[in-house]
């Protein structure tokens, strides 16, 4: 079988959905760090459709880490399958909006050139929370993260995103080019806001004489980005090549819902995004809260209790009816109450939407993929709902539920003794708390809440907060999970 390429793209059959403009005419004007699945299946798929009106927003995708992602997509011309899956089957539609791809770490000479040229105008990134450097807990630049000290301490290179982005605005400046808008894509609370504050934090300690000079030049928008989108699995890899008849060494696979909501803040252009899907807004805040807080609140709280219950993906999660009860009445007594939204949005269409996207068995969306981070997660899916409802007086037993079941997560062993392979940056601090804590919900809870990179003082201070955690982290430990989701119904 034939790999897929632009030569290649003329022997697909008919059915493979592909956007109609000359690939040849295609000129860089975005820079992507984070070329991962997310990305491929979310924004370059919004990129992708305006490139027939304007081609000068191609993408050139960066890794900062791992070169798989250009190993694979470099022999296709960048090309390659977005699987939209559904009950219906599967729908494949080939994106061509990558022009380039860098791995950081090889080629750093290649990304200076990249973030130097003036033909880019937009520098965006997933580069997932921890990519961030920050505290989660405060929002602020983690100034002894490994990455960071390198890049502080270096005059060459840096390595870390954060890094690479005042790099490059620096660079520009010293060249008398403007500075591109950095577009935050990642799941992180305010997005836009909270890069900005992380890059100002880092330019305070590389060059403290430059900051004001960034306060007033950068373009930093708020984005809420939507689209579940699971590993790509060899299995999907298969399908992949019987739908095309050609072999695509790295599809991404993903559900038909999508959804983009940009601050229009974009000094030196944009695509035409509003055109093709994008809503453009002054104020993304209430969607960004209404998605962190419903989906990934309820995502992360279903990945910990299902993981624990056995549940391998998301679809069989929901697919208990008790698990299904806890995740509706947790969004719509303890997660609705704290949203305030535009008049035009139907929040309780929305929950229900959700519960029907989480009932895709078309998407293997593996629990254990959902919990990793917890520690970068938590504040944005949980805490922040809590903190909200603890100061109004209601009902926060169900997010406590979620929160508890992370700690039984972290403590690293399942509910037959077996390992938990917790993937987490704070992952050895979760070792260490398993090993030396006497095991009890008590004694537990106390080592966890001290994280204050997680929790902050305030919450582990309040008596409501940790009773409750610690009363569903012992029901979790005694009874587990599924016996602890029935009797919270
Ligand atoms: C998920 C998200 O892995 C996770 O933590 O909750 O990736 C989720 O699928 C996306 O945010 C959906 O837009």
């Amino acid at each position: 079988m034939k790999d897929l390429s632009n030569a290649t793209l003329t022997d697909l059959p008919s059915s493979v959905a592909r956007a109609s403009y000359d690939r040849a005419k295609v000129k860089t004007g975005i820079v992507h760090l984070g070329i991962g699945a997310f990305h491929r299946a979310h924004m370059a798929a919004y990129v992708d459709v305006c490139l027939s009106d304007d081609p000068n927003w191609g993408i050139c995708g960066v890794s900062l880490r791992s070169a798989a992602t250009r190993d694979a997509l470099e022999p296709q011309d960048g090309l390659y399958t977005l699987g939209i899956q559904s009950s219906h089957g599967l729908s494949p539609r080939i994106i061509g909006a990558i022009t380039d791809l860098i791995v950081g770490p090889d080629e750093p000479s290649r990304l200076s050139d990249a973030l130097l040229s003036p033909d880019v105008k937009i520098v965006s990134l997933t580069v997932t929370e921890k990519g961030y450097c920050h505290d989660p807990a405060t929002g602020r630049l983690n100034p002894d993260h490994a990455d960071i000290q390198h890049d502080l301490n270096t005059a060459g290179f840096p390595r870390s995103a954060i890094g690479w982005l005042v790099y490059g605005l620096l660079e520009r400046r010293a060249k008398g080019l403007e500075p591109y808008t950095i577009l935050s894509c990642d799941n992180l609370p305010a997005n836009g806001k909270t890069l900005r504050q992380v890059l100002l934090d880092y330019l305070a300690l590389k060059a403290p004489d430059d900051v004001s000079w960034l306060d007033n030049a950068l373009a930093c928008p708020s984005s809420m980005v939507d689209r579940i989108v699971p590993a790509t699995t060899d299995e999907d890899r298969a399908e992949i090549a019987r739908a095309l008849g050609v072999k695509d060494a790295w599809p991404v696979m993903a559900e038909p819902f999508s959804q983009f909501v940009v601050e229009d803040s974009f000094p030196l252009g944009r695509p035409a995004w509003e055109s093709h899907g994008v809503t453009m807004t002054e104020n993304v805040e209430p969607f960004e809260h209404m998605k962190l807080r419903m989906l990934n609140g309820s995502h992360s709280t279903l990945a910990y209790l299902g993981y624990l219950a056995g549940y391998e993906t998301v679809a069989d999660t929901v697919a208990d009816p008790a698990f299904r009860h806890l995740i509706h009445d947790l969004m719509t007594h303890e997660i609705m109450p704290t949203l305030s939204m535009p008049d035009d949005v139907d929040l309780p269409a929305y929950r229900d939407a959700l519960l029907e996207r989480f009932s895709n068995t078309a998407l293997k969306h593996r629990t254990w993929q959902i919990a990793m981070d917890g520690s970068q997660k938590l504040p944005q899916r949980l805490l922040g709902t809590i903190t909200d409802r603890l100061s109004s007086g209601p009902s926060i037993d169900r997010l406590l539920l979620g929160v508890a079941a992370w700690m039984r997560y972290a403590s690293g062993t399942d509910e037959h003794g077996k390992p938990i392979d917790v993937r987490d940056p704070l992952a050895d601090r979760f070792r260490t708390i398993a090993s030396e804590s006497d095991g009890t919900a008590q004694d537990l809870a106390t080592r966890f809440l001290a994280l204050d990179s997680i929790f902050g003082r305030e919450l582990p201070a309040n008596a409501a907060f940790r009773n409750g955690v610690t009363a569903h982290l012992d029901r979790l430990i005694r009874d587990g999970a599924h016996a602890t989701v029935a009797a919270a119904v």
